[in-house]
């Protein structure tokens, strides 16, 4: 019989990942396993549009795809996270091996290859897609580059409830550059006894103001998702008088399986692949 289940994803890109997500938590799989297997059909198709993860991703300013990836399992606050990984599209299967495997929470560019090569992964060259702007200096040019984050939020009939992100970052970033995906409390964050939050949008601006964490803060203060997802976007937009003009989503889930989410900075958003514009914050949600 089929488990009572929920998973959120970002971005509508995220309806297959979340359907492989909602199928392994519906025979019982833990939200741990949902999560990488969802991520992960994603991370390994080459056609898997538009540009934003894996073996598909946008590549950094010197033509050479950087992947970043992290899991977080909420039963134990376990984490794990690979940023600037080069050669290898299954990003969040290895910052799942670095979560369990480690004793290290997060490892970056060689070193994360090493680790990954180390754990059994196997090393693939010419991985990702030329940016088509350069290096983003401006907010056009970073909207019109794309820069999405494929992030999963699953909660399974156990009760317990993990996060994890995968991205090729902005595309034409600096080689080495990391943003807020691999950072925990920025990114993503899951607490199986409040619930998960997960980003996308600039990093660079993003991890200044831990928003997952402060939406998952809010969740234990008894918000619902929505409220916090809202009560984060608006102190942020508010902070210090200052308009922010970044761009930030935001998604979240409760221990419950509510569901929410927040939009900062775009009250439409573009896709980039038709030009269509988009009210609000699309994210896909699959429950039992
Ligand atoms: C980053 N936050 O690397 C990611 C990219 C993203 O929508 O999610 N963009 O900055």
């Amino acid at each position: 019989m089929a488990q009572p289940f929920t998973v959120v994803g970002t971005w509508t890109f995220s309806q297959a990942p979340a359907l492989e997500a909602a199928k392994r938590l519906a025979y019982g799989h833990s939200a741990l396993d949902a999560v990488e297997a969802g991520i992960t059909i994603a991370e390994v198709d080459p056609t898997y549009g538009p540009y934003h993860v894996g073996c598909a991703g946008w590549r950094n300013s010197n033509n050479v795809l950087e992947l970043d990836a992290a899991i977080m399992d909420g039963k134990q606050l376990s984490f794990g996270a690979v940023t600037a990984l080069q050669g290898f599209p299954q990003a969040i299967s290895v910052a799942r091996q670095v979560m369990e495997k480690s004793r290290h929470s997060i490892l970056t560019g060689s070193g994360a290859a090493l680790f990954a090569e180390s754990h059994g992964f196997k090393y693939q060259p010419n991985l990702g897609v030329n940016s088509p702007c350069g290096e983003p200096s401006s907010l056009a040019q970073v909207q019109c580059a794309g820069h999405d984050t494929l992030g999963l939020l699953a909660l399974d009939g156990t009760g317990n409830i993990c996060a994890g992100v995968s991205t090729s970052g902005m595309s034409g970033k600096h080689p080495g550059r990391v943003g807020d995906s691999t950072l925990p409390g920025c990114g993503l964050y899951a607490d199986s006894l409040y619930g998960a939050a997960c980003c996308s949008g600039d990093g660079d601006e993003i991890l200044k103001f831990c928003p997952s964490y402060k939406v998952v803060d809010l969740l234990k203060q008894g918000k619902n998702p929505q409220e916090a997802c809202q009560l984060v976007t608006n102190e942020i937009s508010q902070h210090r008088g200052w308009k922010a003009r970044f761009q930030l989503v935001i998604i979240a889930i409760d221990a419950k399986g509510q569901t929410g989410a927040g939009n900062l900075g775009v009250d439409t958003w573009t896709d980039c692949n038709t030009g269509k514009m988009y009210p609000g914050f699309p994210y896909t949600l699959r429950s039992h």
